[in-house]
């Protein structure tokens, strides 16, 4: 028997929809949230088969566990942990660990990717090539490349994801992936996916007059309150405003706060971590603690949105040449032009200066 302990999110489904290939009914799939994983893991050692071969994908366990892991290895029990966050690049220290951000070839990884890789270089899984594409999209969508290649296939898959529940959704890839010679979507799912674009669309568009921006810890985050579409939000609000050196979108419902970042100077596993959180440097998160309450939400609440900039602006827009003007609240207008090629500087001007003319 096979147990399969995964993420909750496309990259992790993506692995038990791979396990579901390979074993079919000898595998048991569990799907966990970050914090989840290690009460399966205890749950695992009490009550499964000592020869049940063990996979973790997508996450990793914390250092009770990772003792536990390392004791079940060396006596005899039969465990992989597969990961691709920077944060479990120590589980490489033992021979059931395989954690890789980046391949040989310098391209991102994703545990769908790595764990595909193992399945047939272990002659676990015949390779082939809709799963392949599959898991490719799976990889795109999860390292965030797909933007960068403007493959929207990857995107949809994830909106897709989100539609159904996780087990139509296995359910439906597997049966896909079992008959088709390529990975694609039904023309049903085309009209339901390019209606949920739109929905998306409307629903960001609404977000960026809510933003609030606050300074933390030496770093300006734009504040925002959304239970969907975090990783969406996080790349538009982030663009938007790019001056804001990440997104911090709480959850209240399920108290929690996401970070999320366009920056490569900035890695937002950091600032999760230091609210007992942690995942990648571009998309991170933590539990609403008291310190990130209050700094997230108790101090950011009265604050006005940003400004938003006016649309189809063509002339007043952001790093001219000619310089772009700034309103703020008070109706004093700001300046910002370049001195020369690499400086740039900001003249403040009061909102009136008292006279008046009669022509221009
Ligand atoms: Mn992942």
């Amino acid at each position: 028997m096979y147990k399969l302990l995964s993420h909750n999110d496309l990259d992790g489904v993506g692995c038990g929809i791979l396990a579901k290939l390979a074993f079919g009914k000898e595998v048991k799939v569990r799907y966990n949230s970050v914090s989840g994983l290690d009460r399966e893991v205890a749950w695992f050692f009490e009550n499964e088969k000592k020869d049940t071969f063990l996979f973790i994908t997508d996450l990793s366990v914390n250092e009770e566990n990772e003792k536990r892991l390392d004791a079940f290895h060396h006596s005899g029990g039969k465990v992989q942990l597969l990961d691709h966050h920077l944060t479990s690049v120590h589980f490489n220290d033992y021979e059931w660990g395989r954690v890789v951000v980046e391949d040989a070839d310098g391209k991102l990884t994703s545990a769908t990717s790595l764990f595909y890789e193992y399945l047939v270089a272990h002659q676990l899984m015949e390779p082939s090539v809709a799963v392949e594409e599959f898991v490719e999209l799976v990889r795109q969508y999860d390292t965030w490349e797909w933007e960068k290649n403007d493959n929207h296939q990857a995107h949809r898959l994830n909106a897709l994801f989100f539609l159904v529940s996780i087990e139509e959704f296995e359910e439906k890839m597997i049966t896909r992936l079992k008959s088709s010679t390529h990975f694609d979507f039904s023309e049903f799912e085309e009209k339901i996916l390019e209606m949920e674009e739109n929905k998306i669309e409307r629903y960001i568009g609404r977000k960026k007059r809510e933003v609030v921006q606050t300074k933390v810890d030496g770093l300006y985050a734009g504040v925002v309150y959304a239970e969907l579409y975090h990783s969406e939000l996080g790349n538009e609000l982030g663009k938007e405003y790019p001056h804001l050196d990440y997104i911090a979108i709480l959850n209240m419902g399920g108290k929690r706060v996401g970070f999320r970042t366009i920056h490569d100077h900035i890695d937002v596993s950091e600032v999760a971590g230091k609210y007992g959180g942690g995942g990648h440097a571009k998309a991170s998160g933590c539990s609403l603690v008291e310190e990130a309450y209050n700094k997230f939400v108790v101090e950011t609440f009265h604050l006005e949105p940003l400004r938003e900039d006016a649309k189809r602006n063509r002339y007043n827009v952001k790093r001219s040449m000619f310089g772009s003007f700034y309103k703020n609240r008070a109706e004093e207008i700001f300046l910002i032009y370049p001195l020369n090629e690499c400086d740039w500087t900001i003249d403040h001007y009061k909102n009136h200066n008292g006279s008046d003319f009669f022509q221009f």
